[in-house]
């Protein structure tokens, strides 16, 4: 029996199995699997024409067979009505991931909604109205009526603005191409919605406005430019445990040594070598140990700088490569402006950035040399530069993110082989909208909208601010108030009476109430306080594309039914359109009425066709059929033609953005940044750090997916991680008379939480780091309400104090407190 899965025995999959492509819908990386199902009823067997890999599986397989699955891999699901056995593999053919899973995506399938094997029971099967003093089941009519009506009525007295919006806009599961678009033109095309805010910070702008404002696009290169490089420099990117197999597939071929003639072939006579990699983190991370273990300590530099101080440190790098010539002239002088501008108003000394960061001048000097000092023979050093949430939700994003693009720029890597300036990227992406003009910039900090008593009615569409947004507890206590408001009202008439409905509603909204609609696939914390839940289908129960993190995109096919009433969100959308048009028709606003239509579709392809193909760069070279035909490797985005010389349609992408030197702005140059060193930026946020005693660093672990909204009804990770961790450093837990697994309590001037100690004797003293958005400890409760100029949070500079609030519950008996690091 395998452990916490109640099975002991699998299925073979026999040869006539369906065959779906499928790309892991959790993070960015995007690895190819296939998912192979067949009627309960029969299985396959071990000859070679009974089984779907072709092979004899009485003998024993080779340890990397591809002809082989694990339990987390298997499931029974509903298609087409009927019950199918389905496996869900990683696929060797993916130039992606080469085969390899992860702690999870080898688990889509048991995370998929099986009411034979009891598996995500928890998944929303139809729409859920507040009546009678609790959520109950209802009909889409009637739900989206109420919807419609009362959206409508705050319009009428509010204007667009009282509707206030929060909406994923990335790609994978809860986003994709279809489902942006969808949510885009409603509330970008019928309305022109300003309130606006995305799944991950609170307003309607970029993570990364200081490259695209640079001219430089943030996903510029490829995978196979990690196993070229001649150093990697990784910032605040946790890689092995949150872009997995990118790591594992793409930088430790490198780091090996294991890609050297793939580095001949591409490079000639140029010297070659495997990778040395620089590691910007204030906390050891197991990528850290990796990369040491992988490619030895001599070729691994971490540089645990303190919270936030990456700017000053980029800005040393960048004078001190100017100063030594180390840089790339013909390719400044060709392709970039403001070059001089820039390096007189960014002059750093690397004295001055030794004393910031913490780090020794030694070290700097040793990292610069690594990434820009010619190669023998005087060839340009080729350098990767990768960031992630350490800088995006780091301290003063906009210029530190602008002046790590000045050092790729300086350096001349980007567009090049073996270069790139990069997000690491979260989810996949799949953005495609009408134009955000309107919204302007900065955009609304549209958390404070709400907790400032404004808007009547909120549309919530796969995101839980409960569990992840900033300042998320005065969030929650403002949120929790005003929504009361409207549900006490509610309670005082027959929910039958639908303009006595909507007039109740209406009126506790002119009192200070809130109406809330979730459109999510799971009850939701955030779901707790809303009056109408509606159940959308997820990746895999319809068909969903996006782009990956070097821009390929992929079909992911429908290989099995939603739950009971759920439906693809861009069709949701569609039909709140339906619903708004015929209720602005029956209030004699046929003018309004007007703007909603164009919302006929019947398919997540119809949806797919009217927005990516008709309004995305090479869109008209992309349909869901030639998808199809290229299986888990797709193409990379732009595409710009379709090539048919073989008799079948491919379509033919672009491996790299600007590889003709030519970038984002109206002369084709890319702008270097003035990007001064200013301490730390957002307010409050240093007196925060004088007062309280610990920095309480926060982010991800690599079994967690996001605020574990799947993971919560899964035994095996729930039986890792009951609660959060907070990894301490032991001499700091005996201090405050901690053992492991205490319960602590994680407290500051914006709010309070709690998490359990887990001893980390490579963390820093007085330095924790809390797993963020948990269902049972929120970390964002503290984190303060401060941004940046264009509202970009800093979850990641937080400063609070700790106090034990209990030993070890029972829960948390049986776990292991063993350091997370590996050793060969
Ligand atoms: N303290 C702190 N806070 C952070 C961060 C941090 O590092 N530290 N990171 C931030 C980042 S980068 C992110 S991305 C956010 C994540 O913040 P959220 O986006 O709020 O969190 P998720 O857990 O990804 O929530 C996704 C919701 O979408 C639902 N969902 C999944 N699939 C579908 C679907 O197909 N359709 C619909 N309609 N819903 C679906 C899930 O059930 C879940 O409720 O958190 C941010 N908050
Ligand atoms: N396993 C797993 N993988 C995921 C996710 C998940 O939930 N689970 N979520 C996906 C999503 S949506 C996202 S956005 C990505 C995030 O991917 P990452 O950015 O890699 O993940 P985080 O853990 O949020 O933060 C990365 C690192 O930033 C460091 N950091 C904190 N402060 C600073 C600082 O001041 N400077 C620097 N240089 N570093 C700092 C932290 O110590 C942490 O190790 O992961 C994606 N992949
Ligand atoms: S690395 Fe990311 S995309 Fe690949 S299997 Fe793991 S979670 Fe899925
Ligand atoms: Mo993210």
């Amino acid at each position: 029996m395998s452990y916490k899965r109640q099975i002991g025995r699998l299925p073979i999959i026999p040869a006539d199995a369906k065959e779906h492509n499928v790309v892991c819908h959790y993070c960015i990386v995007g690895c190819g699997y296939k998912a192979y199902s067949w009627d309960a009823r029969y299985e396959g067997g071990s000859k070679p024409d009974q089984n779907k890999f072709g092979v004899d599986l009485s003998k024993q397989q080779e340890a990397d067979t591809p002809a082989w699955y694990s339990p987390s891999m298997y499931n029974v699901v509903k298609q087409d009505g009927r019950d199918v056995h389905i496996v869900i593999k990683p696929d060797k053919e993916c130039v992606v991931n080469s085969g390899l899973g992860s702690a999870r995506g080898s688990r889509i399938a048991e995370m998929s909604h099986s009411r034979q094997r009891n598996t995500q029971l928890q998944r929303l099967t139809d729409p859920l109205v507040w009546r009678y003093g609790q959520m109950q089941p209802t009909s889409w009519d009637d739900a989206l009526d109420l919807v419609a009506r009362v959206t409508a009525a705050v319009i009428a007295d509010q204007g667009e603005d009282g509707l206030i919006v929060s909406a994923f806009d990335h790609g994978g599961a809860g986003g994709g191409y279809e489902n942006t678009w969808g949510t885009g033109k409603l509330y970008f095309g019928a309305m022109k919605v300003k309130n606006i805010r995305i799944h991950n910070r609170p307003a309607y702008n970029s993570e990364v406005h200081g490259s695209r404002d640079m001219g430089v696009g943030e996903l510029n290169n490829c995978y196979e430019d990690a196993e070229l490089a001649d150093t990697i420099l990784a910032v605040g990117t946790n890689a092995l445990e949150t872009q997995t197999n990118y790591f594992l597939n793409h930088w430790v071929p490198n780091l090996r040594g294991t890609s050297i003639d793939k580095k001949k072939a591409e490079f000639g006579t140029e010297p070659v070598d495997k990778a040395r990699i620089v590691i910007v983190d204030p906390r050891r991370t197991v990528t850290v140990n990796a990369c040491e273990v992988e490619a030895g300590k001599d070729n691994v530099l971490h540089l645990a700088i303190n919270s936030g101080t990456d700017l000053i440190l980029f800005n040393a790098w960048l004078t001190y490569a100017v100063d030594k010539g180390w840089i790339d002239k013909p390719f400044i002088a060709a392709s970039t402006k403001d070059f001089d501008k820039a390096i007189a108003a960014n002059k750093v000394s690397v004295a001055d950035a030794a004393k910031t960061t913490g780090l020794s001048e030694a070290e700097i000097i040793k990292a610069i040399t690594w990434m820009a000092e010619p190669k023998a023979g005087g060839a340009r050093r080729r350098t990767m530069f990768a960031y992630e949430k350490g800088l995006i939700w780091g301290n003063d994003n906009y210029r530190t993110n602008q002046s790590l693009v000045n050092l790729a720029l300086a350096t001349g890597n980007i567009g090049r082989p073996g270069g790139g300036c990069v997000r690491m990227g979260g989810h996949q992406e799949g953005y495609s909208r009408p134009s955000d003009a309107h919204v302007g910039k900065p955009a609304v900090y549209v958390d404070q909208l709400l907790i400032n008593g404004k808007g009547g009615v909120h549309h919530i569409w796969g995101c839980d601010h409960y569990k992840t947004t900033l300042n998320a507890m005065e969030f929650k206590r403002v949120y929790k108030k005003r929504t009361d408001i409207v549900k006490d009202a509610m309670n005082a008439v027959p929910y039958g009476d639908r303009p006595a409905m909507v007039k109740a509603i209406a009126d506790a909204i002119k009192n200070g109430g809130l109406f809330a609609v979730d459109v999510d696939i799971v009850p939701t914390k955030i779901g707790e306080a809303c009056h109408v839940m509606l159940p959308a289908a997820t990746s895999g129960e319809m068909n969903l594309t996006s782009m990956n993190g070097e821009r390929r995109m992929r079909l992911t096919e429908r290989y099995m039914d939603p739950p009971g009433n759920a439906v693809p969100d861009c069709l949701i959308a569609a039909r709140i359109a339906n619903n708004m048009e015929r209720v602005w028709r029956e209030l004699g606003k046929s003018d309004i009425a007007d703007k909603f239509k164009g919302f006929d579709w019947k398919t997540e392809e119809d949806a797919f066709m009217d927005g990516y193909a008709k309004n995305e760069k090479g869109g008209e070279f992309v349909t869901y059929a030639r998808l199809r035909a290229m299986g888990t490797n797709g193409f990379q985005e732009p595409a710009v033609r379709v090539d048919s010389s073989d008799g079948k349609e491919k379509i033919v992408g672009t491996k790299r953005l600007f590889a003709d030197g030519k970038f984002n702005s109206k002369d084709g140059k890319a702008t270097f940044a003035s990007a001064q060193w200013r301490g730390l930026q957002a307010s409050g946020k240093q007196a925060e750090k004088d007062k309280f005693a610990f920095l309480i660093n926060n982010g991800r672990a690599n079994l967690i997916w996001q605020s574990a909204y799947l993971d919560k009804e899964n035994e095996f990770v729930m039986d890792r991680w009951p609660y959060p961790f907070i990894e301490m450093n032991p001499q700091d837990m005996s201090d405050l008379k901690l053992k492991n697994g205490d319960l602590v309590e994680v407290f500051n001037d914006n709010g309070s939480t709690q998490a359990m100690a887990y001893p980390t004797p490579t963390a820093k003293r007085k330095q924790a780091f809390m797993l963020f958005g948990f269902p049972t400890g929120v970390q964002g409760n503290v984190v303060s309400k401060g941004v940046n100029e264009l509202v970009i949070p800093n979850y990641k500079q937080t400063w609070g104090n700790i106090r034990k609030i209990s030993d070890a519950p029972e829960g948390v008996r049986h776990l292991t407190f063993k350091s997370k690091e590996y050793s060969v």
